[in-house]
């Protein structure tokens, strides 16, 4: 992939030798087991489950997440290996996004040792699967207004409410659920671990997306589902909880758009080199080079912002949470306009599912939405900035 890119940031000479392998590793699963099916998987609406073992085999799951069968990869490794994964089809990334950095996180950070040892074994080696739930019909941007309660019955929880646009919640055999405990106060939020077959737990699949097809998603419908307690993760009460988990996969989003802005430029590439019009391949002409310098400069810059602040994870062991919505606004925001102007420069054969392009450039609709839409990350960053909150 993307061979030109990389002559111009020599970007892998900067590498570890593990990370290139990490990365190689992937990028042929990818090309092997994911590329010859995506435009098929994604017309039929379809997650390819019969990969998520291979996926597990390559330590994918939960990457960065120290022991309990986590592969414990440092933040860079992760963010290449999801950005390999993201050049198939940004619902593959999503799903490991969710496994690892939403599901297995919060248990990881959040939960007790016996959690820890009863589901991120399961999680990591992909015999489980995981979903997260904090968007609500009523609260998407706003999380803070959930309506989501756990009603206190003696040393059990009794769970009433939705959650809505939940990747993996149509086959997760857990979820872990954000909801106000009694009072219905923000620090009162908490969160829960609900396993698929406890009465009251369902989650239908939301069906008609044109964006992310072969991303399953769903929503959590809880009616009066009774914990016990020890579902409730004890290490957090509040709304950091579940933002700080949030911080995890916006990091890995940022470099996964990396991987959808270079399958577009890598087709546009080819595709305007073996186009003829006016008697010469397109890719002669100025304004179709004009595009090309434009691209190749954007994502280069967003790949070596991704490495600046992977790089400053591993050192720091965490970054403040208006770096991550720097990086992932810039990111998504950049591969979205990529994908957009590749879909333009292959003219009509753009809008045809044949060429990753539109596939790439649907898919980042949501991506652009998800995990803090592209103007919240703009309201975090404008704080950080003036100290005023213009939410
Ligand atoms: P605010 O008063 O600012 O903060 C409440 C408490 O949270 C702390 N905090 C954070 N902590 C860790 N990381 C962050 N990024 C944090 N942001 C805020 C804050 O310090 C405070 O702590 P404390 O101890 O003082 O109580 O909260 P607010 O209600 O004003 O909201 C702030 C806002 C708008 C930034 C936040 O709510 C937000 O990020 N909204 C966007 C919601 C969102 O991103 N949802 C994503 C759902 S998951 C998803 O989309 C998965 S897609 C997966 C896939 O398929 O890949
Ligand atoms: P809204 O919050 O209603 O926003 C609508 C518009 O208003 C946006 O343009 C927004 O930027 C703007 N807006 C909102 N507030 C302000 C403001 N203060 N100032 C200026 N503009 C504002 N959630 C989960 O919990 N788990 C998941 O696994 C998950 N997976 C998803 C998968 C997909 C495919 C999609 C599309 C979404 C997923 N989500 C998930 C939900 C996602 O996080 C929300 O869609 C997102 O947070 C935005 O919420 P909303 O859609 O309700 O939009």
């Amino acid at each position: 992939m993307s061979s030109s890119l990389d002559q111009l940031s020599l970007l892998s000479d900067q590498l570890t030798e593990e990370e290139r392998l990490l990365r190689s590793a992937t990028r042929r699963f990818v090309a092997e087991r994911y590329l010859p099916h995506a435009g098929e998987w994604y017309e039929a609406e379809r997650f390819p489950r019969e990969l998520i073992s291979e996926i597990a085999e390559l330590g994918l799951l939960g990457a960065n997440l120290e022991g309990y069968g986590c592969a414990g990869m440092s933040a860079v490794s992760y963010g290449l290996v999801l950005q390999e994964l993201e050049y198939g089809d940004s619902g593959l990334r999503s799903f490991v996004s969710v496994q690892g950095s939403l599901a297995m996180y919060a248990i990881h950070a959040f939960g007790s040792e016996a959690q820890k040892q009863r589901y991120l074994p399961e999680l990591a080696a992909g015999r489980a699967i995981g979903c997260f739930g904090l968007t609500e019909p009523d609260s998407g941007s706003d999380p803070g207004s959930m309506k989501t309660r756990a009603r206190r019955d003696g040393s059990d929880f009794v769970l009433s409410g939705s959650k809505m646009w939940i990747t993996n919640a149509p086959f997760a055999d857990l979820a872990v659920v954000w909801a106000k405990v009694d009072d219905g106060d923000a620090d009162s939020i908490q969160g829960f671990v609900v396993e698929r077959g406890m009465p009251g737990f369902e989650t239908p699949r939301t069906h008609g997306k044109m964006s992310l097809r072969s991303s399953e998603t769903g929503e959590i419908v809880l009616e009066d589902c009774r914990v016990s307690a020890d579902h409730v993760l004890p290490g957090r009460r509040g709304l950091a909880g579940p933002l700080s988990c949030l911080n995890q996969a916006r990091f890995g989003i940022a470099w996964g758009a990396l991987g959808a802005a270079k399958a577009c430029f890598d087709c546009a590439l080819d595709y305007t080199k073996a186009r003829v019009q006016f008697s010469v391949p397109i890719a002669e002409k100025q304004l179709v080079q004009a595009e090309l310098a434009d691209m190749a400069s954007e994502i280069v810059k967003a790949e070596l912002l991704a490495l600046h602040y992977g790089r400053l994870k591993d050192r720091l062991g965490k970054l403040a949470p208006a770096m991550v919505s720097l990086c992932k606004r810039n990111n998504v925001g950049m591969a979205l306009d990529c994908a957009r102007r590749c879909r333009a420069l292959l003219g009509a054969n753009g809008i045809l599912l044949e060429y990753p392009v539109i596939r790439h450039m649907l898919n980042l609709e949501s991506v652009y939405t998800y995990e803090g839409t592209h103007e919240i990350h703009t309201l975090v960053l404008g704080k950080a900035l003036t100290g005023l909150n213009a939410f």
